[in-house]
């Protein structure tokens, strides 16, 4: 089984609008310990290219769309991230790959610890040897 999935946000709307409330070990499966969003980002642009060792992340295109591509060493996957009542599940040890961005995406993340960059493995050979 992979270490990604979709999780479902409930909306909560009136004639207002729309609104969605994340809570940590509620809607979002960890204490939340950072957020972060990925803003303005060029057209033609992929980021990430790289893995966690030992962090959970929900993303969020909270506006605009995005495509992940995501590689446990087994298991490939695209998906694309284009509302903000889907979030997408990452657990450790999944390389992502992140394109398509639209003009106007924001891609939001929370995350499950603070950052640190020895916790990335930027290199595709390394990760693929570390999950071995
Ligand atoms: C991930 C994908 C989805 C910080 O100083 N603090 C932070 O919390 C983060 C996330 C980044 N940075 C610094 C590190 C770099 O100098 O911001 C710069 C850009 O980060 P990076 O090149 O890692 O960005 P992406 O878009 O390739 O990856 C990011 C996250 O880093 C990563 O954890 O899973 O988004």
């Amino acid at each position: 089984m992979s270490n990604w999935r979709m999780i479902d946000f409930s909306a909560l709307g009136d004639e207002r609008g729309s609104l969605i409330a994340l809570e940590s070990h509620k809607n979002i499966p960890f204490l939340i310990r950072r957020v972060y969003y990925i803003y303005d980002t060029k057209i033609g642009v992929s980021r990430g290219f790289h893995a966690h060792r030992d962090l959970e992340q929900v993303a969020v295109c909270v506006s605009g769309e995005c495509t992940f591509f995501l590689d446990d060493g087994h298991q490939r996957e695209e998906i694309l991230l284009d509302s903000p009542i889907k979030g997408l599940y990452l657990g450790s040890m999944v390389w992502r790959e992140m394109s398509n961005f639209s003009h106007n995406c924001v891609l939001m993340v929370l995350a499950s610890r603070h950052y640190d960059e020895l916790d990335y493995i930027r290199n595709y050979e390394d990760f693929l040897r570390d999950i071995k």
